[in-house]
C-alpha cells in the first residue's frame, strides 16, 4: 500500500528576526501580506515599494511528526511538488536537496533521515536575482530580457519569466512553496506515474498507449490489470519488474470509440481507467480520465505556401480562441473553480482553442482537466519567452528534467495538441537587432535548446505531437529569415505595435494568426479596486504604473482618436477604450475567418489578466468580460456573417466552421438611423457548404443606385441569415467611421423581470443605438450579451446572471443602466 502524508500546514517563515506562520502552497508575497507586513502589491502604487522582496533570502521550516504508518514504511520519500527558485533543503539539521528550477518536483529518500516524534525541515530560499549577478558579470554580455524590469537575470533561471514583469503585468519576483509538500511511504512497488496516449483510430479503431514507470525496491512479478466501464475493457498483462525503475509499454485497442471532440464540433466523452498493479505483496491502483481522438497538423505545401491545421478525427477544425497567461501574478492563490469560470467564458465566446504562452507557467492537472472537460484545444509553448537562453551543461540537464517530466505529465489530455518551444524567440534574434549585439554562441545555444534538446525529448517521449520549435514559426528546421506570410504560424503587431490602422489586419492574413491584438482598460470596477477616487485619470500615476506597455496609453488614445470622437470623462474613455478594443479584434477575427481555408486558425492577444491592468486582455483580472469578450461571441460564432467593404462593393460572406451544410435565408439591408429602408433584399436558398468561407452577395455601391440624398453617415449595411425563421448571425457595417456617424440622441425602452434565478432584461430601440451596453447599478453578475447595435425598432432581450442568489433582493430594485456610443462621445 501507498501512504501519503500532506505536509502543507504549520510551516512558518522567518521575518524580521521572528517566525511567522504561512500559507502552502503560497509565496512569500502573500504570506508577508497575509501578516500585514506588506500592502497589496496591486493596490495604487505598492509595486513599486516591494522590489526589495526579491533581492532577499528567506526561510521556512516546519515541524512536523510522521504518521506512524508512514513512519513504519519500508521506503519513505519527500516530495515537494514545486519550488520557487533556488532553495536548500535542509532536513534535521541536514542539507538533502539543492532545488534549482520551479517546473519540476523535488523528491528525495528521507527514510535514514526520518525521526520518530518531531522531526524539522527548512528550506533556505536564495533570492533568484542576487543568485545571478556573478553569472551576468562574468558572462560578458547580458542575454536579451526586455521585459525583465528587475535586473534581466531572468534568463538564467528557470522560474516564470513574467514574474520578472511583463509589458501587462507587474515585476513581483516571488519565492516560496508553491506546490504541494508530502511523505509518501510504500512497500515494494511505487507508480511514478501513469500515462495513456492516443496513438491511431482507423476503421473504428482506437489504439491507446498505456504506460507505467514503475519502481520497485525487489525484483517480482506483477500482474498489470486494466479496466473501463464505459468501453468494457477488462485486460490482465503479466509483467516481470526487476529492482529499480520499470517501463511498462501496453497497447490496447478500443472498438466503436465515442470520439472527443473540440467544443462546437461534438461532445467531449471522457473514458475512466483504471489500472492496478498486483505484485505478491502489493497492489497499487491508479485512475485516468481520457478522451479519444486523433490529432494531426496538416502541414502540406500548396501555391500559396505551406498549410498549417489543425485536425481532430481527421477533419479540419478551424481554430478560435485567444492566449493564456497566468491567471494572477501568485497563481497559488487561485482555486479550481477560478480556473473553470474562465474556461467557460472560452467556451461561452465560442472558443475551441487557447495557447498557453511560453512566458508563465505549465498549468496545473486540473486546468488541462478542465480543457478536455469543455472541449477546448491547447497549444503548449515551453516556457521560454522573447529572451535568449544559455546552454550549459547544468541549463540544459534542468531544462531536460522539467521538459520530460511535464511532457509525461501532460500527455494523456486529449485537449493538447502540439508542444512550442518558446515564444517569439527566432523572430527577436532575426528580427529585433539581437544577432547584430550578441555573439553568434548565443544562437548556437539557441540551437542546442529548441532545435536539439526539446524535439529530441518531444519525439522520444511524445511522439503522437507535433513538436513546433518558436511562435511564429515557418519550419522545424533552425531558421535564417523571420515569419513568412503563408506558412507556419504568424504574429501581427502592426496594428497596435506598428500603429497601422485596423485595415492593415487585411494585407497580413497568415495560415495560422497565433497572436495580435489591441489594448483596453479594464472595467470600472476592476479599476476602483486598485485606485482611489483622486487616481482616476487616463494620466494619474497610479494608472500608469498599471500600464506596463511600451507604448502605453498613449497609443490606446491614438486609436480612439483615429476611430472616434474622444470623450472627456476618464469613465467614458475607459468603456470606449473597450469598444475600440472589440472593434479592432472583430476586424481582425472576420479577415482571417473569411480567408478560410487558406488560414485556419486565430487566436487574440491576450485571453485573461494576471493583476488589474490595462492589457490586450479581454477578460480583466476580476472576471468582468470586457467588450471585446461579448464581441467573440458573435465574431467566433459557428456560422459567421461576415461584410466586408471594398473600393465599389460591399460583399457579405457566409462563414461556416461546421461539419455540416445549411441553406439559409440571406437577408441584406440598408437603413437609416431612423428606420427608413434604403435597399432591402431577401435571398432564398442560399448553401453553405461544410467548412467553408464563401462569397455570398455583392452589392455594388454606385449601381444599386444607394448613393446621395442619402447620407451616408446615418445610414447601415445589415445582413443576416436566417434558417426557418431563426437568425443564425447577423452583422453590421457603417460607411464612415465611427467618430463620423450621425448619431440620434437614443430613445428606447427597457424593463425587466425575473426569470428563474436571472433577471431577464429587454431593451426596445426606437432609434438606432451604436454598441449599446446595459450595466447593474447595484448587483454584480454576468449579461448573456452587451455591447450590441439596435436598429430602430429592434427590440433584444438579455440575460443578467446575478453572481450572488436574488433570494433576498426585490427585483424592482435592481437598477439597469443604458449607455451607448452617443453618450460617450456626448
Ligand atoms: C506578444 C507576446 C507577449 C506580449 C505581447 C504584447 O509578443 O508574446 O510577449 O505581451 O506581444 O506586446
Amino acid at each position: 500500500m501507498i501512504k501519503k502524508q500532506i505536509l502543507n500546514d504549520n510551516w512558518l517563515f522567518s521575518y524580521n528576526d521572528q517566525w511567522k506562520a504561512s500559507q502552502v502552497p503560497g509565496s512569500i508575497h502573500q504570506d508577508l501580506l497575509f501578516q500585514n507586513q506588506i500592502s497589496d502589491p496591486f493596490f495604487g502604487e505598492n509595486e513599486k515599494g516591494l522590489e526589495w522582496i526579491g533581492k532577499r533570502d528567506w526561510v521556512y521550516k516546519l515541524f512536523f511528526t510522521p504518521d506512524r504508518k508512514i513512519f513504519n514504511g519500508k521506503n519513505i520519500f519527500i516530495y515537494f511538488e514545486g519550488l520557487d527558485t533556488y532553495a536548500d533543503i535542509i532536513f534535521n539539521g541536514q542539507k538533502i536537496l539543492e532545488a534549482n528550477n520551479m517546473f519540476h518536483p523535488w523528491s528525495f529518500d528521507i527514510k535514514e533521515f526520518l525521526k520518530p516524534g518531531e522531526n524539522e525541515i527548512e528550506i533556505k530560499f536564495r533570492s533568484a536575482i542576487n543568485e545571478i549577478l556573478p553569472t551576468m558579470k562574468n558572462l560578458g554580455y547580458e542575454l536579451p530580457a526586455d521585459n525583465d524590469q528587475a535586473g534581466k537575470t531572468s534568463p538564467h533561471t528557470r522560474k516564470a519569466p513574467y514574474h520578472y514583469g511583463w509589458d501587462w503585468g507587474p515585476s513581483l519576483v516571488t519565492t516560496g512553496i508553491w506546490k504541494d509538500v508530502y511523505l509518501l511511504s510504500y512497500k515494494d512497488l511505487h507508480v511514478e506515474n501513469l500515462m495513456i496516449s492516443n496513438i491511431s483510430i482507423d476503421s473504428n479503431v482506437a489504439e491507446l498507449m498505456f504506460e507505467l514507470i514503475i519502481t520497485s525496491t525487489i525484483d517480482t512479478s506483477a500482474m498489470i490489470l486494466i479496466t473501463e466501464e464505459k468501453s468494457k475493457t477488462d485486460k490482465k498483462v503479466k509483467f516481470v519488474l526487476k529492482k529499480g525503475q520499470n517501463h511498462f509499454k501496453k497497447s490496447l485497442f478500443i472498438t466503436d470509440p465515442e470520439l472527443w471532440w473540440p467544443a462546437g464540433h461534438g461532445e467531449q466523452p471522457l473514458y475512466d481507467f483504471n489500472v492496478v498493479i498486483e505484485s505478491k505483496r502489493s497492489s497499487v491502483a491508479q485512475n485516468k480520465k481520457i478522451g479519444i481522438r486523433d490529432v494531426f497538423i496538416k502541414r502540406e505545401k500548396d501555391d500559396r505556401g505551406e498549410s498549417f491545421e489543425i485536425h481532430v478525427n481527421k477533419k479540419p477544425i478551424f481554430s478560435k480562441g485567444a492566449n493564456w497567461i497566468p491567471a494572477d501574478s501568485f497563481t497559488t492563490r487561485l482555486k479550481k473553480a477560478d480556473y473553470e469560470k474562465l474556461i467557460i467564458s472560452a467556451v461561452e465566446a465560442n472558443m475551441n482553442t487557447l495557447r498557453i504562452w511560453g512566458g508563465g507557467i505549465y498549468e496545473p492537472d486540473y486546468f488541462y482537466e478542465l480543457c478536455d472537460e469543455y472541449g477546448i484545444l491547447i497549444w503548449q509553448d515551453f516556457m521560454f519567452a522573447c529572451s535568449m537562453y544559455p546552454a550549459t551543461e547544468n541549463f540544459l540537464k534542468s531544462v531536460e528534467k522539467e521538459a520530460e517530466y511535464q511532457i509525461t505529465r501532460l500527455k494523456s489530455f486529449a485537449s493538447i495538441v502540439l508542444w512550442c518551444g518558446n515564444n517569439e524567440i527566432a523572430s527577436a534574434w532575426i528580427s529585433w537587432g539581437w544577432k547584430e549585439e550578441l555573439p553568434k554562441s548565443v544562437w548556437d545555444d539557441y540551437e542546442k535548446l529548441f532545435h536539439k534538446l526539446l524535439p529530441a525529448l518531444c519525439s522520444d517521449l511524445d511522439p503522437t505531437r507535433l513538436y513546433w520549435p518558436s511562435s511564429p514559426g515557418h519550419d522545424l528546421d533552425l531558421p535564417t529569415e523571420d515569419q513568412i506570410y503563408g506558412k507556419g504560424d504568424n504574429h501581427y503587431w502592426g496594428v497596435w505595435h506598428g500603429g497601422d490602422s485596423f485595415e492593415a489586419f487585411e494585407e497580413n492574413v497568415g495560415r495560422f494568426m497565433s497572436e495580435y491584438g489591441m489594448q483596453s482598460f479594464p472595467s470600472l470596477k476592476t479599476i476602483n479596486s486598485f485606485t482611489e477616487p483622486k487616481d482616476r485619470s487616463i494620466d494619474s500615476d497610479v494608472m500608469n504604473s498599471h500600464q506596463k506597455a511600451s507604448l502605453g496609453t498613449g497609443n490606446i488614445m491614438m486609436y480612439l482618436e483615429k476611430y472616434y470622437v474622444v470623450p472627456e470623462k476618464f469613465n467614458h474613455v475607459v468603456e470606449l477604450s473597450q469598444i475600440m478594443q472589440a472593434e479592432a479584434m472583430k476586424y481582425a477575427v472576420e479577415t482571417h475567418r473569411q480567408n478560410m481555408p487558406f488560414c485556419m486558425g486565430t487566436l487574440y492577444w491576450q485571453f485573461n489578466d494576471c493583476w488589474p491592468g490595462i492589457s490586450w486582455s479581454s477578460i480583466d483580472y476580476r472576471g468582468d468580460w470586457k467588450a471585446l469578450h461579448f464581441a467573440a461571441k458573435h465574431f467566433y460564432s459557428p456560422v459567421l456573417t461576415m461584410i466586408k467593404k471594398n473600393k465599389t462593393s460591399i460583399d457579405v460572406f457566409l462563414i461556416n466552421d461546421l461539419d455540416k451544410s445549411f441553406t439559409v435565408q440571406l437577408n441584406i439591408l440598408i437603413s437609416s438611423f431612423d428606420g427608413l429602408k434604403l435597399f432591402k433584399k431577401s435571398i432564398n436558398g442560399v448553401v453553405l457548404n461544410p467548412a467553408s468561407s464563401a462569397l455570398k452577395y455583392s452589392f455594388d455601391t454606385p449601381s444599386e443606385g444607394l448613393l446621395p440624398p442619402h447620407d451616408l453617415s446615418e445610414a447601415l449595411f445589415y445582413s443576416e441569415c436566417v434558417v426557418d425563421g431563426e437568425v443564425l448571425s447577423k452583422n453590421e457595417l457603417f460607411f464612415v467611421r465611427p467618430k463620423e456617424l450621425k448619431l440620434r440622441e437614443p430613445d428606447y425602452e427597457i424593463s425587466h423581470r425575473k426569470k428563474g434565478k436571472n433577471i431577464l432584461v429587454t431593451i426596445k430601440a426606437k432609434t438606432f443605438m451604436y454598441r449599446l451596453f446595459v450595466q447593474c447599478e447595484n448587483i454584480d453578475g454576468r449579461f448573456s450579451d452587451n455591447y450590441f447595435h439596435l436598429k430602430a425598432g429592434e427590440a433584444k432581450e438579455i440575460l443578467f446572471s446575478p453572481t450572488k442568489d436574488l433570494v433576498t433582493l426585490n427585483v424592482n430594485q435592481i437598477v439597469f443602466l443604458v449607455t451607448s456610443l452617443y453618450d460617450l462621445q456626448k
